[in-house]
């Protein structure tokens, strides 16, 4: 079997791995606006674009060629739930910024989804190594309610952060509120500090 490196988020190093006002779930509850996106691998694509030298679009074969890393992480989401130990499977984003050359100006990414979803990161936030575009979790392929073919994965922020059926990632100089950014949720999301609301 090939090779896969395993990160662990550095949260779940933590004595105590529950944030302030969250609650430990076992499920995997289901959240997101509007309907499930069921896309198809076999036509969908992943654009990389905005401050690059050369734009890349991505197969999802070319895409599963990359090299894959696995993520061990807990995920908070903002209405208070959390789930411990997941484990993801895909692609790092910094696997991503090997393909390209970025342009010096560029300072946030913005992770486009499937229906105009989309969030904003920070570069450093988006390229801290734990940070996956995922195809599988806890040892499953993603379902089509969970992001399928792949969702992106940002452990150290809410989960709303963490766009399902990403197509693109585009690198701007200004930032730029996010689907849930701009209906009130706060513009980074650090759990650890309760960076809920804006
Ligand atoms: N495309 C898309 N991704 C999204 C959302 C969304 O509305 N659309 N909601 C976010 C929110 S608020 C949460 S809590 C997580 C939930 O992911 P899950 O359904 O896999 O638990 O997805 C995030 N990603
Ligand atoms: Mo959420």
């Amino acid at each position: 079997m090939e090779e896969r490196k395993l990160i662990k988020s550095p949260n779940t190093e933590r004595a105590n791995r529950v944030p302030p006002g969250q609650r430990v779930v076992q499920t995997f509850p289901v959240l997101h606006y509007g309907a499930v996106h069921r896309l198809d691998p076999a036509t969908w694509t992943l654009e990389v674009y905005g401050l690059v030298e050369k734009q890349i679009k991505l197969s999802f074969r070319q895409f599963v060629e990359l090299p894959q890393a696995q993520v061990l992480c807990d995920i908070h989401c903002v209405t208070g739930w959390s789930r411990l130990g997941n484990l993801w499977e895909g692609v790092s984003t910094g696997t991503i910024r090997e393909l390209l050359n970025m342009l010096p100006e560029a300072r946030y990414a913005i992770v486009h989804g499937a229906g105009r979803f989309s969030t904003n990161l920070s570069l450093s936030d988006f390229f801290q190594p734990d940070v996956l575009l995922a195809v599988s979790h806890d040892g499953a392929v993603l379902s089509p309610e969970h992001g399928y073919p792949v969702r992106l994965v940002v452990p150290r922020l809410y989960f709303w952060k963490s766009a399902k059926w990403v197509t693109g990632i585009e690198f701007v100089k200004e930032d730029r509120p996010g689907f849930w950014e701009s209906h009130g949720y706060h513009n980074r999301g650090d759990p650890w500090l309760e960076e809920r609301y804006s």
